[in-house]
């Protein structure tokens, strides 16, 4: 582990100069890093157009330590900005594509981002909350900067900005523990955490599960279904195979099943990384047969929430390549357990990456025997600098050298180990967080709803997805019109991931004494009327 401990040393460091400039040097100027769809970028073009996007921020008045938010689809621009933005000591603070203004008002205002860089598509979304800000001096359009007003604030199109700099090679002096982008991470009462990583993080989850897990290697070709704004698609689709001086194939558009069976046909990647909601669709698909339509399949990677394990079994002989199931987090930054090549157990998350250490600790904080169910801590040194402006939850999650992940989990006699759950009301649906506090405060403000719980109901393929509970005003009646009209709602004020797929309405819910909804009442009565 000695390669791993010297890259936490304090010192002089820009992760540019390893996941960027060692490819060039390595003789990989003309390899292709990025492919999107006829468009590629190779590691020589990258290295240039990241020194003239930092060099043009910078004339621009953006140099060191500040933050931009990156609200872009999976494109060529992305780790251009990216890289562009950590090689000047900019911030890139990377936000998911599909939330709405208010939640993006809130992110930008909170972090107290300078610019803002956007996706064409993305535009309309957001400008009306642009004159809201407090911070923002700039909008940055990847694409036509016609598409947004910008009111007082000046927009410029992101070529603009790139012509603007100076290809010459320059790296900002930065330290190894300075912080280098952040990532926000939801919270189960609703606000989102600004989660600090520093310089060296990137390269530790690289030398560790990328490089001892996958066994990453410069010929792999890489398609990540998970999303580049994601910490695990970030590892996926950037720093991995960037680590490795590897290939990546982008698809700017949602991943369903034809977009990626065509993606695996026509780019024939050598490794494939999903989220369990993904692969139960795939793998029900006639085209999910062997290597999926990729020769050169090798590896394919499941995170997010827990894979099932017919999924998986199911996958594995249809397919004849292996998911490895990991669990990562957006505070550790990537994949801290996985199961090995060779040393399967599906329904389990395996066993803890070199690097990482992993314990179960009871309600007194003690260590549980096999089999014992407490709450999974962490320790490997990827884990972030804590959250911003949040005291209290980085104390309680950052405990030292330790995380606390929130997350139930118990050991095997063979040492695997097996996900149960959350210690809180949280859940992921298709890999990404759904808060219930969030989907009732939706929910609440429909003109129809008095009251409102929500808990995670598994679907045919044991995978969770949202059920809401709703006390009606008086005066709305329970039909098929209000349904769908309380499912727009969620969808627009929530997230499109966030819908309740199956709606009970009831007189009234289970509170405590002090009026809090008992949503864990609704979990068991839920399991009762299911098993
Ligand atoms: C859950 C899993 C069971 C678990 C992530 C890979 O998911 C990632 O980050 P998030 O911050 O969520 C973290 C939480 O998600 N989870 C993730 N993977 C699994 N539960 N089995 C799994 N395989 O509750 C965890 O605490 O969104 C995944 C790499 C980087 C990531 N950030």
């Amino acid at each position: 582990m000695s390669s791993l401990a010297s890259i936490t040393e304090r010192r002089p460091y820009n992760a540019a100069n390893d996941f960027v400039d060692a490819n060039v040097s390595a003789g990989r100027g003309n390899k292709v890093a990025f492919k999107e769809g006829s468009h590629t970028l190779t590691y020589g073009d990258l290295q240039k157009d990241t020194c003239r996007f930092a060099s043009g921020m910078k004339a621009l008045g953006f140099g060191q330590e500040t933050r931009v938010v990156l609200l872009a689809l999976d494109v060529i621009e992305f780790p251009v900005a990216f890289w562009g933005a950590i090689r000047g000591g900019i911030i890139p603070i990377p936000l998911n594509t599909l939330l709405s203004a208010e939640q993006y008002a809130y992110m930008i205002d909170d972090s107290r981002a300078s610019v803002l860089l956007v996706s064409e598509a993305l535009a309309k979304t957001v400008e009306p909350v642009l004159s809201k800000m407090t911070w923002l001096k700039a909008v940055i359009v990847i694409g036509d900067k016609k598409a947004l007003s910008g009111g007082k604030i000046p927009v410029y199109s992101f070529e603009e900005v790139v012509a603007k700099g100076k290809p010459d090679l320059f790296t900002a002096p930065t330290l190894s523990d300075e912080v280098a982008f952040w990532l926000y991470s939801s919270g189960s009462t609703g606000a989102p955490k600004g989660t600090k990583h520093v310089h060296s993080s990137l390269i530790y989850t690289a030398k560790s599960y990328a490089e001892q897990v996958l066994g990453i290697r410069e010929d792999d070709v890489v398609y990540s279904a998970a999303k580049l704004f994601f910490a695990y698609g970030l590892g996926n689709a950037m720093t991995f195979p960037m680590s490795a001086g590897a290939t990546t194939v982008l698809l700017p558009s949602r991943p369903t099943p034809d977009s990626v069976f065509e993606i695996i046909k026509n780019e024939q990647p050598s490794l494939f990384f999903g989220v369990p909601t993904l692969y139960a669709a795939l793998v029900a698909d006639p085209r999910a047969a062997k290597g999926a339509g990729s020769a050169r399949l090798r590896m394919c990677v499941s995170a997010g929430e827990a894979l099932p394990q017919h999924v998986g079994e199911n996958w594995k002989r249809q397919v004849g390549v292996d998911i490895l199931d990991g669990i990562g987090s957006t505070e550790m930054l990537h994949i801290f357990l996985s199961n090995r090549p060779g040393e399967i157990r599906y329904g389990t998350s395996g066993k803890a990456v070199p690097g990482y250490e992993a314990k179960i600790l009871d309600e007194n904080g003690k260590e549980c025997g096999t089999d014992e169910i407490g709450e999974l801590v962490v320790r490997g040194a990827s884990a972030a600098e804590g959250y911003w402006n949040q005291r209290e939850k980085s104390r309680r999650t950052f405990a030292g050298e330790w995380t606390y992940t929130g997350d139930k989990y118990v050991r095997d006699a063979d040492g695997f180990l097996r996900c149960c759950g959350r210690t809180d009301d949280m859940f992921k649906v298709s890999g990404i967080w759904v808060s219930p506090f969030e989907v009732e405060s939706a929910l609440v403000s429909h003109e129809a709803v008095l009251e409102a719980a929500v808990i995670g109901h598994e679907d045919s393929d044991g995978l969770l997805k949202p059920k809401a509970y709703i006390v009606l005003k008086q005066g709305f009646a329970s039909n098929e019109d209000l349904f769908e009209s309380l499912k727009a709602h969620v969808k627009d004020k929530a997230g499109a991931w966030k819908y309740p797929r199956w709606i009970d309405i009831r007189t009234e819910l289970p509170k405590t004494a002090t009026g809090k909804i008992q949503r864990f009442k609704l979990r068991e009565e839920d399991a009762r009327t299911h098993s």
